[in-house]
């Protein structure tokens, strides 16, 4: 694995992760502490997460339903390697360890690296994990020559008042996108329900455009790019589903899966 760079928020957690685990988030986010069974299923059994964790961490059948659809390119029990970019808390590369390849896990905060081991290990997944603590732009680069089969990214959306605006702005994502293509042209971004179909088109050119519903609601809008586009998708619908829309301009195809 590549050196740590040197670019990296070195600061350790101010809580143990039993102290995190015990602790409920401030009151502005218990809408989330109520829905904690569903961010992660075996929340109970020690589950750690910090203030942005919480309102930032992808609903574990979202997250399962990602580490399917990478699988298409990286299956569980071979030597392929998915980077989590911006890993939190653990939410997705937990998953992308259970249905999945090999993950490495990057984060620019150590003290949620912490959190996120410890994660690993409550689900038994962390011996398929490696966490790397640095800077998505420093790290990104260096991983080029090392065979890395898909790349996952959960970048910051600016906190929950992403929603304020009718039209989530896509375009600041775009060079993101770009330097992890270098790394592997199977690229899957999470980014807000608010984005729209054109403002992606018109940004990222061709890619698949997937809607990601729980309980009935949209939750969240996931790009695919390369071999993942249109990888993984069972016709179905359902309250938890993902639907899906191929972007080429403005042309469209549409599919839904259950999560
Ligand atoms: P949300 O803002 O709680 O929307 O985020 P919800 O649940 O539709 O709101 P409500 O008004 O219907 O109650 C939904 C999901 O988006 C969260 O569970 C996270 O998975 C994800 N999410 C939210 N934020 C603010 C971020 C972020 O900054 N970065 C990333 N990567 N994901 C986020």
């Amino acid at each position: 694995m590549p050196d740590v760079p040197p670019a990296v928020a070195l600061r350790l957690p101010e809580l143990t992760p039993a102290e995190h685990h015990a602790r409920k988030p401030p009151f502005h986010l218990g809408k989330y502490y109520s829905q904690r069974h569903r961010l992660f299923h075996r929340f109970s059994e020690g589950v750690a997460l910090d203030d942005e964790s919480w309102y930032s961490v992808t609903p574990e059948k979202i997250a399962a339903h990602h580490a399917r659809r990478l699988a298409a390119v990286a299956p569980a029990g071979t030597d392929a390697v998915i980077v989590d970019a911006f890993c939190g808390c653990g939410g997705n590369a937990i998953q992308f360890a259970h249905h999945a390849a090999h993950v490495l896990a990057v984060d620019w905060t150590a003290s949620r690296l912490v959190l996120a081991t410890h994660n690993a290990r409550v689900y038994g997944v962390s011996e398929r994990v490696d966490f790397m603590a640095g800077d998505v732009n420093v790290v990104l680069p260096t991983l080029r020559p090392r065979g890395v089969h898909a790349v996952f990214m959960s970048p910051p959306w600016g906190g929950p008042g992403y929603i304020e605006t009718a039209a989530y702005d896509v375009r600041p994502f775009v060079k993101l996108v770009d330097l992890a293509r270098l790394v592997s042209p199977n690229v899957a971004i999470l980014l807000p329900k608010n984005v729209r179909h054109e403002d992606v088109a018109a940004a990222f050119g061709a890619c698949e455009l997937e809607r990601n519903y729980l309980g009935g609601s949209l939750k969240t809008t996931t790009l695919y790019f390369g071999d993942l586009v249109g990888r993984g998708c069972v016709p179905e619908t359902g309250q938890d589903c993902a639907m899906s829309k191929r972007v080429e301009g403005s042309a469209g195809r549409e599919s839904a899966s259950m999560l």
